[in-house]
């Protein structure tokens, strides 16, 4: 097979942000743009030759013609072997277990995640590591490093492969493995959860509704959720990937996933419900007439995990990215557990779970996930709260009840102000950060500032630092105002608040937005929010 090196020059801005490299989808169609990334790729891994590499992704536009490309650049590099998802298909936690189980060398993963997808929207391409988790910073500096440098790459030639259906194929050298994409993922999720006790919670009228998004996950919660466990047919709705995701943006929260939000808020709404986003490693939580922010989500899986058989020994420890609300904390303090602080992404959570420091980790952007992968998991979120509900027998309602009037609310929301112009939104992140020495005694909304920083991580395992990644301001009683700015967008700026608040003593109901209206006066009157961005209201507020 004949082996084409192709010259090419670097291309600016090939940086791995939070989640990989996130263009719009016809940057990447240009011309070598994806070759020169998935090469640098390569290079920054130390070559490929002889190794195994997963492929897959959320089947977005573009992703079919990508997955051709980098196959013909893998066989190139001399690749031993691609394990492909069938049609293309992987969602993120099945890369990251099937990366896992076959000892691969790593994978690439074909999703901008929550963004929308479609010619004018956004693609994305996510290099994970042996460890089945996102590259680490090392590992995407090396990358864009190479991005700079590069000069030429390598491609066969050759007839595109057959990805239709499981089965073995040759490219050049190269063995194409196709496998199912959902079993091996779903075999898993058996062996963490007990399916006998969720077969019969639902087999005893218990409502499920779980909404895909036209996203990848349909065809993972029909296996498990409709065939496995024997609930209804249609409990998955919107359940068939499709490239644009039906127009829409894949992204479970109230905003996004509007039409879940009033079917569970209604009158005859199902016992749960819940949806994921693009590539099935988010997940949104709902009980009848009542949604669970994803912070809470956290709390609630740490204090309960031990109730599902995957996790009856107890959890070593929890993390949570630093802007996610400081609810496990008070969970991991009554459990004697230790609890992390990592930067936003979950590419920070891999060194404690390797290390055995921690089984539970969470984000308040609908992330939450465990030791069982390396990566967030939407769909093992909702089998753990099932798991947690068909043991407890109390409805989404009483367990957020018992959970508050035990820990207390951390009322918590997150402002986003999209698309804001990166000028300005860099001017304001510049000026609070010259502000932070002074503030500490401050009083701000009649509350003093306790401390006030930009987060700086220190990996407890590898000793590395992570600066920049953040700033928070603490005030006393429990509240807490981060911003920072976005690192998955495609246009612009995206400033994001995130709001916390402490309430010890109930009742504990009400509208986030005015349990947090001191906070959100504090954060205005701290960072000058409508002037910098133009605007008078958050874009999204979750
Ligand atoms: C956002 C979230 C972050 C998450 C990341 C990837 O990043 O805030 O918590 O890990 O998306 O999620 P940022 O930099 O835009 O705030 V996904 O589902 O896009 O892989
Ligand atoms: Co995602």
């Amino acid at each position: 097979m004949r082996i084409e090196t192709v010259p090419t020059t670097p291309i600016a801005g090939q940086k791995p942000g939070t989640s990989g490299l996130r263009k719009k989808t016809r940057v990447f169609m240009k011309r070598h743009y994806l070759e020169n990334f998935v090469a640098s790729i390569f290079a920054g891994i130390g070559g490929v030759r002889g190794r195994t590499l997963v492929l897959g992704g959320d089947g977005r536009y573009f992703a079919k013609e990508a997955a051709q490309v980098i196959l013909r650049m893998m066989a190139a590099h001399g690749v031993a072997r691609a394990i492909v998802g069938a049609g293309g298909l992987l969602s993120t936690p099945a890369a990251s277990n099937l990366i896992r189980q076959r000892a691969a060398d790593g994978g690439i993963i074909l999703s901008a995640s929550h963004n929308p997808g479609g010619p004018d929207a956004d693609f994305g391409v996510k290099f994970n590591a042996a460890n089945g988790g996102p590259a680490p910073e090392s590992v995407t500096d090396a990358i864009f490093a190479a991005t700079r440098e590069i000069e030429e790459y390598r491609i066969v030639v050759a007839e595109d492969a057959d990805l239709s259906a499981p089965g073995e194929h040759r490219l050049g050298d190269m063995v194409v493995e196709v496998v199912d994409p959902v079993a091996d993922y779903a075999d898993l999720m058996e062996t963490l959860f007990d399916f006998d006790a969720l077969r019969a919670l639902i087999g005893g009228g218990f409502r499920v509704r779980f909404d895909a998004m036209h996203a990848v996950t349909g065809p993972y919660a029909r296996e498990i959720l409709e065939n496995r466990l024997g609930a209804p047919e249609g409990t998955v709705v919107n359940g068939t990937p499709r490239e644009d995701f039906g127009g829409g943006h894949p992204d479970p929260n109230p905003v996004w996933a509007r039409e879940l939000m009033d079917t569970m808020l209604a009158e005859d709404a199902p016992d749960f419900g819940a949806a994921s986003d693009g590539d099935g490693d988010r997940n949104m939580i709902l009980g009848r007439g009542v949604y669970v922010g994803p912070s809470d989500s956290l709390a609630v899986l740490t204090a309960n995990a031990h109730l599902a058989p995957g996790y009856a020994d107890g959890l070593a420890g929890a993390a949570r990215s630093m802007p996610t609300s400081r609810a496990v904390d008070r969970v991991a303090a009554a459990k004697g557990i230790d609890c992390y602080e990592t930067p936003t992404g979950w590419k920070f959570f891999g060194n404690l779970l390797d290390a055995g420091r921690v089984t539970i980790c969470g984000e308040e952007s609908a992330g939450t996930g465990s030791d069982h992968v390396r990566e967030k998991d939407g769909l093992w979120a909702v089998l753990l709260w099932l798991n947690v509900l068909a043991v407890r027998e109390r409805s989404v309602a009483e367990i957020m009840e018992e959970h508050w009037a035990r820990y207390g609310r951390n009322w918590y929301s997150r402002h986003d102000y999209e698309g804001v112009d990166a000028e300005s939104a860099e001017g304001l992140m510049r000026a609070l950060r010259a502000r932070l020495p002074d503030l500490p005694g401050e009083t701000v909304a009649g509350r003093t500032v306790e401390a006030a920083d930009e987060f700086s991580y220190h990996d407890p395992v590898d000793g590395s630092t992570s600066s920049g990644q953040g700033i928070r301001i603490v005030l006393g009683g429990g509240g807490r105002i981060v911003l920072r700015l976005s690192g998955t967008g495609t246009e612009g700026a995206t400033l994001r608040v995130y709001l916390e608040d402490l309430q010890e003593e109930g009742p504990f109901g009400g509208d986030p937005q005015d349990a947090l209206a001191g906070m959100i006066a504090a954060a205005e009157g701290l960072a000058g929010i409508r002037e910098a961005t133009g605007r008078d209201a958050p874009d999204v507020a979750t």
